[in-house]
């Protein structure tokens, strides 16, 4: 075993190998294996965990396990990617705001009902004609909730900026199971949980500004424009109260006392024009008094527009507090101390380091907005987002310098009250143009140091090209030596522009469906008003010129072979997934109807659909199963009428 050059001597014990490595990688076998906590420690250790002479390799080998899980948000794509840290491996997609052709999101019954439930009544009407659904979102900012200040596996939030909405994903499934559309507020940006004591509020920015209601009543009168602030009840899934204010909403985060949430605002000057937008020297961070926007909701200071609580927090609001800072501020990253907020300068090449113990004060006036600024070190060119590594370190992403920069909190703040020390510890090159950063675990008070990723937004010459259209580049960075090092270049498509890194205890999903799973639970609703049990009947109901065909299935055969419907009937097919084997899924493709889904262990799906073309139609399953998974099929006969 060789001692790497560039880690910490504390990092190894005598005998040179890595006590972190030997217990971090022996917990997430334990894991694994279903056996928790139970395992003993280092006496499960394989000879080939054993071996490993790198506290931090990213090397995992065919067969091994990653330690971490990452959720990557997929921007334009619309969807959310698990990932494998530090293998950077795609283990798995979640349909969100997009449509999904393997899975059936957007076309089955259950997913349509999750993409339609939740949206306004003048978007529905909106939709009527075009589908129903939206087809597209823009997924920037995946988070999962937190119970006192750390993940708690139960949920993932994301929000979709194209049509101003926020999801909530199920860990214990990876599916998404609630999607509502934000009114009042115009393009869903920031988003971040509430921290302590649980999530509680999910807060989300409203970017740009808009008239309220944007009825078209007022057009061209931007001042007129307001932008909006919301936090949802994580748990319902319902807008709980909404805070209006001066400027656009860029992105936020919450503090880890529960009493705080901060949101950057670009535009200050209320302009919609690039030039108007960037014209002032300074913008600001908005602070939001959580206690008091609740008592003021509890006293009725508000106005109900769109069926929900808007609270004026505009200059001057007991409310919120407007924070100056240099133009046109970007992330906004509560540090695991509890004690700072890092604000990133994008056009200025500083960042501002807020500390939330003077918040209090500052809403009783008692010191200047400017007085909660605690240090504001100047790092490079583009500063956009940062992470920490729980050990009092920050690091920046730098987007028109290329870098990442690690700086010291304590050092920038020593550097602010006069003292001659340089903040900034290192920067390293990064491929190309970094946007968000992320670090293990690092926005929660677990934050352990281990690995940074960079979310690049040009990968330009580090592939081979593949056109005019290149992929992203996600670079993993170990920081657990005293210099950084780029390990891994990932390649993404369209578009991560955030990401986090759970450490994989936390991280517990179900390896099949149980058959009570709310999800089914309108399947099961129809099922028992036709007498029929999804799990063991093969049945077609005719209801007038309704029909529902329920059938089951195990590997490799669906439980009917066939069926038969006249056209123009409006047929609904209820498939139930009778295997109990871990990863055994089938799917459902009805040949020329557009119609395909997939029916994991366990899993009930349905569709409705027109019968309006008559002749044979096979489905067949289209999710290979089986040696026989071929001949897995059967046969609608549409009788013409
Ligand atoms: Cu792309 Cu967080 Cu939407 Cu910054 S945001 S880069
Ligand atoms: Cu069932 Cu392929």
């Amino acid at each position: 075993m060789t001692k790497k050059k560039d880690q910490p001597a504390e990092l190894l014990d005598p005998k040179g190998a890595s006590r972190r490595e030997l217990i971090s990688r022996s917990a997430g076998i334990a894991t694994v294996a279903g056996l928790g906590a139970t395992m003993g420690g280092l006496s499960a250790l394989t000879p080939q965990t054993a071996k490993a002479d790198s506290s931090n390799s990213p090397h995992v080998a065919p067969g091994d396990l990653d330690e971490y899980y990452g959720f990557w948000s997929s921007g334009q794509a619309g969807e959310v990617r698990i990932m494998g840290i530090p293998s950077m491996r795609e283990l798995m997609r979640i349909p969100v705001f997009n449509r999904c052709s393997a899975t059936g999101w957007g076309i089955t019954n259950e997913s349509v009902k999750i993409l339609t439930e939740g949206l306004l009544p003048e978007t529905k009407e909106f939709l009527k004609d075009k589908g129903g659904v939206w087809h597209n979102g823009d997924a920037h900012h995946p988070h999962m909730s937190f119970t006192d200040g750390t993940y708690d596996g139960r949920y993932l939030f994301i929000n979709d900026k194209a049509n101003t909405r926020v999801a909530r994903i199920r860990i214990d499934v990876m599916k998404c199971d609630k999607i509502i559309e934000i009114p009042n507020a115009a393009d869903i940006h920031g988003l971040r949980p509430q921290k302590y004591p649980r999530t509680g509020y999910v807060f989300a920015n409203g970017e740009h500004r808009v008239p309220i209601p944007n009825d078209g009543s007022i057009l061209d009168e931007p001042d007129k424009y307001h932008a909006i602030f919301s936090a949802i009840d994580g748990d319902k899934m319902e807008v709980a109260w909404q805070v209006m204010v001066d400027g656009n909403l860029d992105n936020c985060d919450a503090d880890y006392q529960g009493l705080y949430a901060v949101s950057t605002c670009y535009n200050s000057e209320g302009g919609v024009t690039l030039a108007e937008m960037t014209a002032s020297e300074q913008d600001w961070a908005v602070v939001f008094d959580i206690k008091a926007i609740e008592a003021g909701v509890k006293k009725g200071d508000f106005k109900r527009i769109g069926g929900v609580p808007v609270l004026d927090g505009r200059k001057g609001s007991k409310y919120t507090r407007y924070i100056p800072v240099s133009n046109s501020p970007h992330g906004c990253n509560t540090a695991p101390d509890g004690k700072h907020i890092v604000i990133n300068g994008k056009l200025s090449p500083t960042v501002t380091v807020l500390d939330v113990r003077k918040f209090p004060d500052l809403f009783k006036d008692k010191i200047k907005p400017r007085d909660a600024v605690v240090a504001e070190p100047e790092l490079g060119l583009g500063p956009l987002h940062t992470a920490f590594d729980g050990k009092g370190n920050a690091f920046t992403t730098l987007f028109l310098d290329s870098q990442a920069v690690k700086w010291n909190i304590d050092k920038a703040i020593r550097a602010y009250n006069g003292e001659k020390v340089n903040p900034i510890l290192e920067k390293v090159d990064v491929q190309y143009q970094p946007g968000h950063n992320h670090t293990s675990m690092g926005e929660t008070k677990e934050a352990d140091g281990k690995w940074l990723v960079s979310l690049n937004k040009f990968s330009k010459d580090r592939y081979i090209n593949v056109g005019p259209l290149k992929p992203e580049n996600d670079q993993l960075i170990d920081i657990t030596g005293s210099k950084m090092k780029v390990v891994h270049d990932g390649p993404t498509f369209a578009e991560p522009h955030d990401c986090i890194i759970v450490r994989g205890d936390i991280v517990n999903p179900n390896k099949i469906w149980t058959r009570d799973d709310p999800i089914f639970a309108d399947a099961r609703a129809w099922a028992k008003k036709d007498g029929v049990t999804l799990e063991s009947d093969s049945k077609v109901i005719r209801d007038g010129n309704k029909v529902r065909v329920y059938m089951w299935s195990i590997a490799p055969s669906f439980s009917m072979s066939d069926f038969t419907v006249n056209q123009g009937d409006e047929v609904t097919v209820f498939v139930t997934n009778m295997d109990q084997i871990d990863d055994l899924t089938h799917g459902f493709t009805l040949a020329n109807y557009g119609i395909a889904f997939e029916i994991a262990a366990q899993a009930t799906a349905s569709i409705t659909f027109k019968a309006d073309r008559p002749g044979v139609h096979w489905y067949y399953c289209q999710w290979f199963c089986h040696a026989l998974h071929m001949e897995m099929r059967g046969r609608m006969l549409v009788k013409p009428t």
